[in-house]
C-alpha cells in the first residue's frame, strides 16, 4: 500500500527597501519541515488599482537527491493560490494553471515574470510596497 505524506512550506515575505515605487520586493525565508526545499528571493508586484490578484516570484532550491515538486499553495492574504505558467500563444503571452512545479534533485527552479509563478487571487485588502504576507506551498512528499 502506498503511503502519501505532505509537507508544508511557509514563506515569510518581508518588505525590503526599494527605490522603485512600481514594484514590491521581498526577501523570503522559506522553511520545509525536512528543510530539503528552500525558497529564495521571493517578491511580488502590488496589484493594479482595479485588480485583486498578483503574481509571486521566487527561486526554489532542492537540497535533496530526489526530485521534488510544489503541488499547491494557500495564503491567508488571498482567497486562492494557483501555480501558473506563461506561454506565448499566437504572439500573446497568456498564463494558465499547472498542476505542479518540479524542482530537480540538487537543483533549482526559478519562478520569474514571463515564466512560472505563483498566482494569488482575491487579495484581502490592498497590499502596497513593503507589505508582508505569508504563502504556504505544498510539496509532493
Ligand atoms: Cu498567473
Amino acid at each position: 500500500m502506498k503511503t502519501t505524506r505532505s509537507a508544508t512550506l511557509t514563506a515569510n515575505l518581508r518588505g525590503a527597501v526599494t527605490l522603485c515605487s512600481a514594484m514590491m520586493f521581498f526577501s523570503a525565508g522559506l522553511l520545509a519541515q525536512e528543510s530539503t526545499v528552500v525558497a529564495q528571493n521571493a517578491w511580488a508586484r502590488p496589484p493594479a488599482p482595479s485588480r485583486d490578484m498578483t503574481g509571486l516570484f521566487l527561486v526554489l532550491e532542492n537540497h535533496s537527491a530526489q526530485k521534488r515538486a510544489v503541488v499547491g499553495g494557500s495564503s491567508d492574504a488571498a482567497d486562492k493560490v494557483e501555480l501558473h505558467e506563461m506561454k506565448n500563444e499566437g504572439g500573446m503571452m497568456r498564463m494558465s494553471p499547472v498542476s505542479q512545479i518540479d524542482v530537480p534533485a540538487n537543483g533549482k527552479t526559478e519562478l520569474k515574470p514571463g515564466g512560472l509563478h505563483v498566482m494569488l487571487f482575491g487579495l484581502k485588502g490592498k497590499p502596497v510596497e513593503g507589505d508582508t504576507f505569508v504563502v504556504t506551498l505544498k510539496l509532493d512528499i
